[in-house]
């Protein structure tokens, strides 16, 4: 079969918003610009923070923050989330709180991991949102072996699996894509190409027209999505977990996004990427976007903006504040969550 590549129109006027989003669309758009602008927030402390020597490490999803909200509200509480390296976001936007994140990413007493995982590798089990591995690829063959226990337990629910562009050359990508395909499972395939891998641009990474026509080759239909605009996300991502909630078997959907900071903490970007890439990516903020459209739609002042951002770094402010007042890990706690006790049934 032919895949299907497609970019979703955008939809401008209030009568297309309804088509695409529905009634109350208005206060959907004001929900994700909420979350994005809290996730910009965050970044930005976090990576000061960092720098400052107050938390270990950090990998920010600033530039992505459309695709990450738009799933977390796209998708439903018994979805299953298994995280590529940048969708903290979809926890948070999942009911996960923003202390305990904050917890984890000073890896105090508090963190639910306790310290085990790097920061920014959180693990939000009450939102399904699954432990985040950092080698690259094992979360899509995670995600079709969930999807094929949501079919086991006869249970609702779709496995949705994000990655990254890098991703797609992994050993994993070809297992997971080929056999959700052929066992027709729940899953939603999100790669989101930010057009980078650390520093490998993405046309060293495959010659590929579209990372989207890769999934053609398994039988899945692919989609290239503007990853920028949350209103072509959220429509994109309905239908496929519609299609796959209804036993249609999995879709593929790459997010095009540009990546408007360092692949995390460690790394230069100045001395991989080409002049005027930042300005570029820049170009393409999907915060920005969304506060314009909404701006000109009517539907955003500039005080509420003001108003909104003012929120959002009280809301990062006080949860760094109640994290970095917790005390560390206790040694004793290396051993707890480890080995079942004894009568135990080991679960929970
Ligand atoms: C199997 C494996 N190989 C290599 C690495 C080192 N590594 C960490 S992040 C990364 C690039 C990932 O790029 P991409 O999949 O595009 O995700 P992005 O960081 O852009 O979100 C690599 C190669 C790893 N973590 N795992
Ligand atoms: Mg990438």
């Amino acid at each position: 079969m032919a895949a299907k590549v497609e970019t979703v129109p955008l939809p401008y006027s209030p009568a297309q918003m309804t088509t695409q989003l529905g009634p109350g669309w208005e206060e959907t758009l004001r929900s994700a610009l909420e979350w994005m602008t809290l996730g910009r927030a965050l970044d930005a402390r976090m990576q000061g923070l960092q720098r400052q020597g107050r938390v270990g490490f950090y990998g920010a999803a600033t530039g992505q923050e459309a695709v990450a909200v738009g799933a977390g509200l796209a998708t439903r509480p018994e979805d299953w989330i298994l995280p590529g390296l940048r969708e903290q976001l979809v926890a948070l936007v999942r009911g996960h709180s923003l202390v305990d994140y904050a917890h984890h990413l000073f890896a105090d007493n508090l963190d639910p991991g306790r310290g085990r995982n790097m920061p920014c590798h959180p693990t939000a089990s009450e939102v399904h949102y699954v432990s985040m591995s950092s080698v690259i690829g094992t979360q899509i063959s995670h995600a079709v072996g969930v999807a094929y226990g949501i079919r086991l337990q006869h249970k609702l629910g779709v496995a949705v699996a994000f990655f990254g562009d890098g991703a797609t050359s992994a050993n994993d990508f070809h297992a997971g894509l080929n056999l959700g395909a052929v066992w027709k499972l729940p899953v939603v395939f999100c790669c989101v190409n930010n057009q980078w891998a650390i520093s490998l641009p993405v046309e060293k990474q495959t010659a590929a027209p579209s990372l989207a026509t890769k999934s053609a080759a398994y039988g899945i239909a692919g989609r290239q999505v503007d990853g920028t605009d949350v209103v072509a996300v959220l429509h994109a991502l309905g239908a496929s977990l519609e299609t796959a909630r209804s036993g249609q078997g999995p879709s593929f959907l790459e997010f095009l996004v540009y990546r408007m900071t360092p692949h995390s903490s460690s790394d230069d970007p100045t001395r991989y990427q080409p002049k005027g890439w930042a300005d570029r990516a820049a170009a393409h903020d999907p915060v920005e976007r969304l506060a314009a459209w909404m701006t000109s739609a009517g539907l955003l002042t500039p005080e509420a903006r003001e108003e909104m951002r003012g929120r959002a770094d009280e809301k990062v402010r006080a949860a760094v504040a109640v994290a970095e007042a917790a005390p560390p890990p206790t040694p004793p706690s290396l051993t707890e969550d480890v080995y079942a006790r004894e009568g135990s049934s080991g679960a929970g």
